[in-house]
């Protein structure tokens, strides 16, 4: 029996999970290592704390190796478009910087002016965000830059500290974008237009490729297993996805986390003037599939509340205070660029209600609420766009909601209110187990994804919520506000 161990950090909080397949052949997970992300201000910008999440890791694998497991399969994901620099003794050049930075607030307008947004569009098929590499490596310290002699993501980076390998895998490779949609490789003029070459790169793998051996011997402090990596879809988007047991067509997803991820996996890029209109993007998933999707705010901005309130309450109870609160009592647009990384969310909720002449919320169950609603209003206007730019006209027929979101029951219900869709939601731990199921593909325990899918299907709980009342009145005047605003 071969023992799995997903490593899977988000921007919130990092766990070790570690998976087998039973008898009954049902996928067996436990949670053996769980810790908290999150940045802060390093001198200039907003850093992870890359050397901490190392030192979590090994501390988790530790454990494992307590449990009497001496040998097994590891991936990696996290989240998406950050990276670390290398020099040419493979050390690093100080701490990875968060894409939440403000270093990039003024980069989209700069590299306009170098390449039209539309022409990046279609070269890419990534939506224009602020944040991504691209972006980034636009506004880099050039003497930084100078010195490097590769460019790592995340979860590459961390690869290659355990086994000295280091890759460029694909699914997180796309969202930095500067990976050309038609040739499915660096895009020459872009890399041009940021000053970089193509060997700042490691070699492009796929999702599944075996990375190498953990070099043990490089942490002596620590009782390690032996453990074989494998580059899973590494973008934790990605694995969330393959991790959702959706059958047929007509269903859509969203990953929900500090991002609401909501879109439909496909296998062709659409680059049309309306997606690009909408900022849809098309990331790359294992296996040639396509993501289109739209970036949601997510559960960012109940994670800052709670922030700001020191944790005073728990997320079940701010989800229980919001559903004792009234309904709809204002509009705001989630998606505003203020909410990306604001002092203080409540202040910046509140300033945006009294601005728009809006009823300002004051408790913690107010302010939940008026989060929740919109977030599930945004979900709502955006599966309608979604199934106009998907140019089926079919109606997506089930939405499964997936991620650690996915335990808010209130929001789930009131997502499937609102957009008039059955909700499945679950598993909460998708991500972990698209990471798992890439690493059973690579060590061919399992065959491909749709068998991959039915055995997710059959080793989880799902929870369904069937829409209960018709809010389209307030739906409308949602619409409306998010035209003129
Ligand atoms: P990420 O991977 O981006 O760090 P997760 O997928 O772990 O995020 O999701 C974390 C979020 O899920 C929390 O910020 C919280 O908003 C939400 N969440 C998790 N459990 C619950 C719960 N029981 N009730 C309400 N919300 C929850
Ligand atoms: C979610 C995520 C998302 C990216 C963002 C940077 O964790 O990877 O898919 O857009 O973080």
């Amino acid at each position: 029996m071969n023992t799995y161990i997903a490593i899977d950090i988000g921007a919130s909080s990092g766990r070790l999970i570690i998976s087998s397949i039973n008898e009954e052949n049902k996928i067996m997970m436990e949670e053996i290592h769980r810790f908290k992300n999150g940045f802060s201000k390093k001198g200039r910008y907003d850093c992870w704390e890359i050397d901490y999440l190392i030192q979590e890791i090994l501390v988790g694998l530790e454990k494992v190796k307590n449990r009497g497991i001496t040998s097994c399969h590891v991936g990696i994901d996290t989240w998406a478009v950050d990276y670390c620099l290398v020099n040419n003794s493979g050390e690093r050049i100080g701490e990875p910087i968060s894409y939440r930075d403000s270093r990039t607030n003024n980069a989209v307008t700069n590299l306009s002016k170098k390449i039209s947004l539309e022409k990046l569009y279609e070269k890419t098929g990534v939506q224009i965000q602020p944040f991504n590499t691209i972006f980034q490596l636009f506004v880099e310290e050039r003497q930084v830059l100078d010195q490097a002699d590769k460019l790592l993501l995340i979860p590459d980076y961390l690869g290659y500290v355990f086994t000295g390998k280091m890759v460029t895998e694909k699914t997180n490779a796309s969202t930095m974008q500067l990976l050309n949609a038609n040739t499915k490789h660096w895009d020459a003029d872009l890399l041009k237009l940021i000053g970089v070459t193509e060997n700042l790169f490691p070699p492009l793998v796929d999702a599944g490729t075996i990375l190498g051996q953990m070099q043990k011997d490089k942490f002596p402090e620590f009782d390690l297993p032996d453990a074989t990596f494998v580059s899973v879809a590494s973008h934790d988007t990605a694995s969330a996805v393959l991790g959702t047991p959706g059958e047929s067509s007509n269903w859509a997803y969203i990953s929900s986390g500090t991002w609401s991820l909501l879109g439909v996996e496909t296998n062709v890029i659409n680059v049309h003037q309306d997606a690009f209109l909408a900022n849809y993007t098309n990331e790359w998933g294992a296996h040639n599939s396509i993501r289109f999707l739209k970036n949601i705010m997510g559960m960012w901005l109940i994670q800052e509340v709670a922030r700001s309130q020191n944790y005073t309450h728990s997320y079940p109870e701010l989800a229980d205070l919001a559903s004792q609160a009234v309904p709809y009592q204002q509009f705001i647009d989630v998606n505003d660029g203020r909410f990306l990384n604001p002092v203080n969310m409540i202040e910046e909720i509140q300033e945006y209600c009294k601005i728009t002449n809006q009823i300002v919320p004051k408790t913690a169950g107010e302010i939940a609420r008026c989060i929740y609603d919109n977030l599930a209003l945004c979900y709502a206007l955006e599966l309608e766009k979604l199934t106009k730019l998907s140019g089926t006209d079919q109606k997506i027929k089930r939405l499964h909601i997936v991620g650690g979101g996915s335990n808010n029951q209130f929001l789930n219900q009131l997502t499937a209110n609102l957009t008039g869709t059955i909700v499945e939601a679950g598993p909460s731990e998708a991500t972990a187990i698209g990471n798992i199921v890439m690493q059973m593909i690579a060590s061919e325990e399992v065959t491909d994804i749709p068998a991959a899918r039915k055995l997710i299907k059959n080793s989880f709980e799902f929870t369904v919520h069937k829409p209960e009342r018709n809010d389209e009145t307030i739906l409308e005047k949602y619409k409306q506000f998010i035209e003129e605003v």
